[in-house]
């Protein structure tokens, strides 16, 4: 078994760790219900889809352990986060060969937009758990994307769905100064990053 990482070199440049979780967020917690939620797939694809709950819930499920940067300068270490993978939804959906980007869209107005070969990591998961026991409402319940290479605003909570496109467009945070990618190892935080 390998050693497990230092806790120096898991810490992207100018990140502090922090053992709470903080909450981020434009706007409110929203109100959901499971009943009327839907997980909308459109754009550059061969199978649109709309799932609900049970639907989106019975898809083949993971966990992936990792650690999350935000661009506010926290990181946390050892989190688990259990849901369906980015990859399980890209085999349903099967984007077309010109879907170059995916804009990842929230309830109410906030998106965010990220290359398909970083949506597409195997570690790139819609959580439904973290640590074991469902995701609190602030923290995106009842459902939230985790990409856990790139800094944390683009792991988009309260999901609604995807739109697959051929070119890339700023989502909320990008139109407001954020870097395109927003890759904490390379501490592209803001676009003239
Ligand atoms: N829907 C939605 N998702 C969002 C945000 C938001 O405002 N709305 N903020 C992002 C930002 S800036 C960060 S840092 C993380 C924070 O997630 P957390 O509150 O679970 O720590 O959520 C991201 N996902
Ligand atoms: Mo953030």
């Amino acid at each position: 078994m390998s050693e497990p990482k230092r806790d120096r070199e898991r810490l992207p440049p100018g990140q502090v760790r922090t053992l709470k979780w903080p909450v981020l967020n434009h706007g409110p917690v929203p109100q959901i219900s499971l009943d009327d939620w839907r997980f909308r797939v459109e754009g550059l694809v061969e199978s649109p889809a709309t799932w609900t709950w049970s639907e989106f819930t019975s898809l083949p499920q993971s966990e992936v352990a990792c650690d999350i940067h935000c661009v506010t300068r926290w990181s946390r270490f050892d989190n688990r986060f259990g849901g369906v993978p980015t990859r399980v939804v890209l085999e349903r959906v099967k984007p077309t060969g010109e879907a170059a980007f995916v804009l990842v869209h929230a309830v109410g107005e906030f998106v965010s937009n990220i290359p398909m070969a970083d949506f597409a990591v195997s570690d790139a998961i819609f959580a439904m758990t973290h640590d074991g026991t469902p995701l609190a409402p602030e923290h995106g319940w009842p459902l939230r994307l985790v990409v856990p290479h790139l800094y944390f605003w683009k792991s988009v909570k309260w999901v609604t769905g995807l739109e697959f496109v051929a070119s890339d467009a700023p989502g909320f945070w990008e139109q407001r100064g954020y870097h395109r990618r927003g890759d904490p190892w390379h501490e592209e935080r803001f676009d003239d990053d």
